[in-house]
């Protein structure tokens, strides 16, 4: 029996065949009609013995000892009392059963759905891989988790599910801007709900958005508040339909270090706190910013003053990239946006390639105001022309930079503007 009802998938904790009180050996011994009835209550069918016979115990009536049974010659209730005959085969002895009730598949736990999406969410997950899974549902709500399947919107209903199966599918028309809490639910064949709610697990959030998500960014050659020379990196806008403030962001700056060293990573604010990892051996640089209160954009994410070391005819590139950017509430923003990259000579005021009289005749105009900072051949390249004579702590831009440029093209300096012997 036991044997039987294990091949069934059950799985058995206690059986046995007992004579019943007055049948056995010892008339004191033997399981009672009150025994009958604690099974019963219990919610466990006792199985009735009879001389040549079997039939299953389901029920009581406790006057005239009654009990309810079900035989297998046909389909019909019937009744007998304890201890008495039935079609005159002797009740003598009964066998019971005790189940462990059967489980519910087991939780899912890689349930996600994205967020950051237009008008809608991608939900995965891995479905259980009991065997005996019978279906996979997904609710949502937009106040709270579902409490169990049968709360919320049912946005995802399958009654064939595949046990194991990677599961990848999107919900939508969802509305932008609001927090949809989504779980995901199954069942097994024996009606058993796993109705457990574990955010992380098999519950996540997703909060879609509009038109994201696109920023533009810059990297700007120019003097900070004091004249400093070097990059100002900024953030000029953010494309989205909701508005969206920068929380934090992440940057580098790669270059040759030979030939271009930074000096320092100074935060703009709001960028009220952030740190920074300065490598000119390696020409690398890599520093964050995060403003706790959020900054909308346009705004300036920090300032990289920079000194050229190299000799006038060595080039360098030095590139900018943003790997990160975050809003306020930690969604991270926007598709990787392009690197900016500038190309980095000692003297080269003009941009142009070569160090030659007409860089100390645009610093000249720079400096009596005819001619502006800026990329382009019209332009006077900040970091070129401040970087000629090193000043104290940054490089400005002065007249002794026209000076040493004048010096260097006659052969009294050389082209790491240090005086020939
Ligand atoms: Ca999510
Ligand atoms: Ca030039
Ligand atoms: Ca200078």
């Amino acid at each position: 029996m036991r044997l039987f009802a294990e091949s069934r998938g059950y799985t058995v904790t206690t059986n046995f065949n007992q004579y019943i009180k007055g049948q056995g050996s010892n008339p004191n011994l033997g399981f009672t009609f009150s025994d009958f009835t604690t099974e019963i209550d219990a919610g466990r069918p006792v199985l009735i013995q009879v001389s040549g016979h079997t039939m299953l115990g389901y029920g009581y009536n406790t006057e005239g000892s009654i009990i309810y049974l079900r035989n297998t010659w046909d389909y019909n209730a019937h009744t007998m009392t304890w201890g008495g005959t039935y079609s005159a085969m002797q009740h003598y002895g009964v066998t019971v059963l005790e189940l462990v009730p059967p489980t519910p598949p087991a939780l899912i736990s890689d349930f996600d759905v994205s967020d950051m999406e237009d008008s809608q969410a991608t939900m995965s997950w891995t479905n259980p891989s009991d065997t005996d899974l019978a279906q996979v549902l997904v609710t949502r709500k937009t106040d709270s988790y579902p409490s169990d399947h049968t709360d919320g919107t049912t946005v995802y209903d399958d009654t064939s599910p595949t046990p194991g199966a990677s599961i990848n599918t999107v919900n939508t028309p969802l509305t932008n801007g609001i927090t949809y809490y989504y779980a995901v639910f199954s069942r097994n064949t024996d009606n058993l709900w796993n109705d457990t709610v574990q955010p992380g697990s098999n519950a996540d959030t997703a909060i879609p958005r509009t038109g994201l998500t696109t920023y533009y960014h810059d990297f700007d050659l120019g003097l900070d508040t004091d004249d400093c020379a070097g990059g100002n990196v900024s953030i000029l806008e953010v494309q989205t339909g909701d508005p969206v403030l920068i929380g934090s962001y992440e940057a580098e700056f790669n270059y040759n270090g030979s030939i271009l060293n930074v000096l320092d990573v100074r935060l703009k604010p709001p960028f009220d706190t952030g740190s920074s990892d300065i490598d000119n051996p390696a020409g690398l640089t890599q520093f964050n910013g995060t403003a706790t209160a959020g900054a909308p954009a346009p705004v300036d994410l920090a300032f990289l003053p920079m000194r050229l070391v190299g000799c006038a005819l060595d080039q360098c590139q030095g590139t900018l990239n943003l790997t990160s950017i975050v809003d306020v509430d930690g969604n991270p923003l926007g598709i990787s946006p392009p690197e900016i990259g500038y190309s980095f000579q000692r003297g080269d005021a003009r941009a142009d390639g070569i160090v030659n009289v007409a860089d100390t005749l645009f610093i000249a105009q720079y400096l009596v105001g005819l001619r502006d900072l800026g990329d382009g051949l019209d332009k006077v390249h900040a970091v070129n022309a401040a970087s000629v004579k090193h000043d104290n702590g940054c490089d400005e831009i002065d007249i002794a930079d026209v000076l040493f440029i004048a010096q260097h093209l006659v052969g009294i300096r050389d082209c790491y503007f240090e005086m020939v012997p």
